[in-house]
């Protein structure tokens, strides 16, 4: 049933995070800088926006974060045990994928919305008890069936199904407090681990991934929740046809941006965009400094003005910084750094964003993804760059108050 996702570009990897409510990983107040300095200017010209952007995290008292934080449940989720015998780059590792249903112990009827909000991986040893180097891991991604999120739902808009990916760097998703991304209990859900390992010859180590999904039943959240919907930005690269942009018939450089790279791939991944071209989203990094610069505003696809609440950012190793520009506000919305493991291959740290308060995007804007990859390895490497972005959705909310006042 879950081979509907094949057509989302990335069966892939993914990132990770910290818990706690203004979430600052290392650039964190660099961030915070640059992104009030991008509210300040979005409140001056969009009179009422941010007021309303705003209010979304301030009408929650420190009682009801607290109330919320307590009614959380969680859900955790053994992999198989992995056996680690060779080096398996990215995405070419032994993989696993298990069906998963939230909350099957909860009540028929009154809760039956549960919304999710946060996703941890980590890698354990066989027994599932101890910790194991997070090296190994490759990735963990929560994927939901659309048509059964649409019909649980009663809803007809358009999902991505790829709910979260973690991978190196960033291993835990906490939203924003008042934030989660609604389903339904009878939904089930396909969680796909898969182990890396870049370094080691022949280790024969046993791992597993464990991953705990946390999530609150609508029935404890007294209404306050916020939907968030996810949609992926991620980096692409030429590998046939005329330069240009993804799906662009007259791109203009003033509008769009320069374009991406003409880049050998790095797997069979590669995407056609009905014009003559053919791009892919797993390429190659020659030694050096590579900068790739993709037009990203129809895989955003915002649908009317709204926020963006919370940025997980996936890179491979060698990766140096990931960066969200607004196009046509000549702006950074969010910029990301990676750091390497000492010593070894490997991201040790990738920044994330989270902002109760958001930061807007707009139907009409250009949005475009900078890479920027540092090989020093001194041979060719593979290289991705996503973005997961938060969205604050709207129509879910409305549709959820319906159905609450329905009893669903
Ligand atoms: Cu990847």
């Amino acid at each position: 049933m879950f081979s509907r996702y094949l057509v989302w570009p990335l069966s892939h990897e993914v990132t990770n995070v910290a818990r706690s409510e203004a979430t600052i990983s290392r650039s964190g107040l660099r961030r915070l800088s640059i992104l009030s300095l991008v509210a300040a200017v979005g409140c001056a010209v969009l009179v009422g926006g941010c007021g309303r952007a705003g209010a979304a995290a301030a009408e929650l008292s420190a009682q009801e974060v607290a109330e919320l934080r307590a009614a959380e449940r969680s859900e955790t989720v053994l992999s198989k045990v992995f056996r680690v015998d060779q080096k398996y780059r990215s995405m070419m590792g032994p993989h696993e994928i298990v069906e998963l249903q939230l909350g099957s112990d909860l009540s028929e009827g009154s809760d039956d919305i549960l919304w999710i909000t946060g996703y941890r991986a980590e890698m354990v040893s066989a027994d599932g008890k101890r910790p194991m180097p997070q090296e190994f891991m490759c990735h963990s991604n929560l994927d939901i069936d659309v048509a059964s999120h649409q019909e649980t739902l009663d809803v007809d808009i358009s999902f991505s199904p790829r709910l979260f990916t973690l991978s190196q760097g960033q291993l835990e998703i906490d939203f924003p407090s008042g934030y989660g991304i609604p389903v339904h209990r009878r939904e089930t859900m396909a969680l796909t681990t898969q182990v890396l390992n870049l370094n080691h010859d022949a280790p024969k180590i046993d791992v597993r991934h464990r991953v705990t999904v946390t999530y609150v039943p609508d029935s404890a959240t007294a209404g306050r929740m916020r939907a968030l919907q996810p949609v992926a930005a991620y980096g692409l690269a030429l590998t046939e046809g005329e330069s240009g942009h993804f799906g662009v018939e007259a791109p203009e450089e003033e509008v769009h941006g320069p374009g991406c790279l003409v880049e050998q791939p790095a797997s069979d991944h590669s995407y056609e965009d009905g014009l003559g071209r053919v791009f892919t989203g797993h390429w190659q990094v020659p030694p050096g400094r590579q900068e790739n610069r993709t037009l990203v505003t129809h895989l955003m696809n915002v649908p009317y003005e709204t926020e963006m609440h919370y940025v997980a950012v996936h890179l491979h190793p060698f990766a140096e910084s990931l960066e969200l520009r607004d196009l046509t506000a000549d702006k950074v919305l969010f910029r990301a750094e990676a750091s390497q493991f000492p010593g070894k291959i490997g991201l040790a740290e990738v920044d994330h964003f989270s902002d109760p308060d958001g930061v807007l995007v707009y139907p009409d804007h250009e949005y475009e993804l900078v890479s920027v990859y540092r090989n020093t390895s001194g041979e060719t490497q593979d290289s991705m760059a996503v973005m997961y972005i938060y969205l604050r959705d709207r129509r879910v909310e409305e549709r959820i108050a319906e159905l609450r006042g329905r009893g669903v």
